[in-house]
């Protein structure tokens, strides 16, 4: 089995994932963009984005949500719930992606990837609009985090680790997490769990380009 991963978010969620469950199972660094990369990934994934899970020698699963899923069923853990919370938890990953990691990823490809891959300046017009969104989704997870340590109750599941897939890249994005203290107080608990704060502990794998000052 072997995931293809970068350091960009989504397959460092899947990573992450990985090690919390403690997956046997080879890392190997990709750059599917790479010039001449492009012919041995895209029958791999035609979208040439990662994370890619190689997982029967024939298929590949692309997607980080399903890779999340197959990894848990693979452990046999509830991390990606199987009981009758699992509905709640779809709703979290499905509103996560059209409201706070959106509005998440808004603002870090504005402050994060653009300056990194020298992609182009940053448009203020949409940072603004991104913190905007993320204001509007911050309030209504900051609610629901305000009397339960996450997004299920008491036990973590694949969806606190989803609508945190941007959390870790703050330093570039600079969102005001810390106006939301029930959000910082889940977001501190997440960096308490070592495969969350430092998923590519001893991997090989060169560090993304610097931000420039
Ligand atoms: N919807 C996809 C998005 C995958 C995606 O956008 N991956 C980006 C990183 S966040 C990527 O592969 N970028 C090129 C790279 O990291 O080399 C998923 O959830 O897996």
């Amino acid at each position: 089995m072997k995931l293809h991963f970068s350091r960009n978010p989504n397959p460092r969620l899947a990573v992450a994932v990985a090690r919390l469950l403690d997956t046997e199972i080879e890392f190997q660094f990709a750059e599917p963009m790479a010039p001449g990369q492009s012919e041995r990934y895209r029958p791999l994934n035609p979208n040439l984005l990662l994370p890619i899970l190689e997982h029967d020698g024939r298929r590949a699963l692309w997607e980080t949500d399903a890779i999340a899923c197959w990894l848990s069923r693979h452990a046999g853990s509830n991390f990606w719930r199987t009981d009758e919370d699992e509905p709640e938890m779809i709703r979290w990953i499905s509103w996560a992606k059209e409201n706070f990691m959106k509005a998440c990823d808004i603002v870090h490809w504005e402050r994060g990837t653009k300056p990194r891959y020298g992609i182009g300046p940053c448009d203020d017009t949409m940072v603004e609009e991104g913190l905007g969104q993320f204001h509007k989704a911050a309030a209504i997870l900051e609610r629901e985090l305000s009397d339960q340590p996450w997004l299920l109750g008491d036990v973590i599941s694949f969806a606190d680790f989803r609508m945190a897939t941007f959390l870790p890249f703050n330093d570039a994005a600079r969102l005001p997490i810390a106006e939301y203290p029930s959000i910082q107080r889940w977001s501190d608990r997440l960096n308490r769990i070592d495969a969350w704060r430092d998923p590519f502990r001893k991997l090989d794998a060169p560090d993304l380009p610097p931000l420039p000052n």
